[in-house]
């Protein structure tokens, strides 16, 4: 008795495990409407990086599940390791090409903590006391990961480390750096950019960057 939309996606996760899915592709153009490809790697930050020792780190994943688990850096690092090479797209129309991602997929995390059928969103939560929302199926891709790793070394502060979400198929905002805890829940609960004017899906493919289509206030980066 799972999450039906859970055990419906695994099975092109264990594909690509299996090494036998080809990379997503979500478009026939490669870089989504109103963006601009960037070769360096901007950061983008509340402008605090809050510094963390790896001794003191935890992440906190629960909310609806059989199974909730405050891992240690040590026991997250315990989980299978996924490796995925991904393109990056910020609202603020910068898109980054092919990162090379290192972590934990979303899907092994999922096996872990069992989410209840009733689960609909999840919620991030960040160490700058950032958080954002997204869609239970937008974590169900298989590209969609908690890295701790970037270009094959630890994830640099400025990037989010020691671990943040990569969820490639949304813009940038919904990707939490500096992660701290994942809730899954029944209800949808805005995150920092989501009551401030930003898209509660936030899809790049259909330019989905304003909830109302109009470019908030503090848009201007
Ligand atoms: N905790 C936290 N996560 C965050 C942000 C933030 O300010 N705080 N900014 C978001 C935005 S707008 C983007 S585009 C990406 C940028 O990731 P980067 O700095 O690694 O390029 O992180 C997202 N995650
Ligand atoms: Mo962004």
């Amino acid at each position: 008795m799972g999450n039906p939309s859970i055990i419906e996606r695994k099975e092109r996760f264990a594909r690509k495990m299996a090494g036998k899915a080809k990379p997503t592709v979500r478009s026939t153009s490669r870089l989504p409407p109103g963006q601009h490809l960037t070769t360096g790697f901007p950061v983008l930050d509340l402008g605090i990086q809050p510094e963390i020792s790896l001794d003191k780190w935890r992440l906190d994943v629960g909310g609806l599940v059989e199974n909730p688990k405050i891992f240690t850096w040590e026991d997250f690092n315990a989980l299978p390791q996924f490796e995925d090479v991904s393109d990056f797209h910020c609202v603020t129309t910068w898109s980054k090409f092919d990162v090379r991602w290192g972590g934990v997929a979303f899907f092994t995390l999922i096996d872990v903590v069992r989410p209840k059928p009733e689960v609909r969103y999840v919620l991030f939560g960040s160490r700058d006391n950032y958080t954002t929302n997204v869609r239970l199926e937008d974590v169900m891709d298989d590209d969609a990961l908690i890295a701790t790793k970037y270009d094959g070394k630890p994830l640099p502060l400025e990037h989010g480390g020691p671990a943040r979400i990569v969820i490639p198929k949304l813009y940038g905002w919904k990707s939490a750096k500096f992660v701290q805890s994942i809730e899954f829940v029944a209800d949808d609960k805005p995150g920092f950019w989501e009551v401030r004017g930003y898209s509660n899906i936030a899809d790049p493919w259909t330019e989905d960057r304003f909830s109302g289509g109009a470019p908030p206030p503090s848009y201007n980066s």
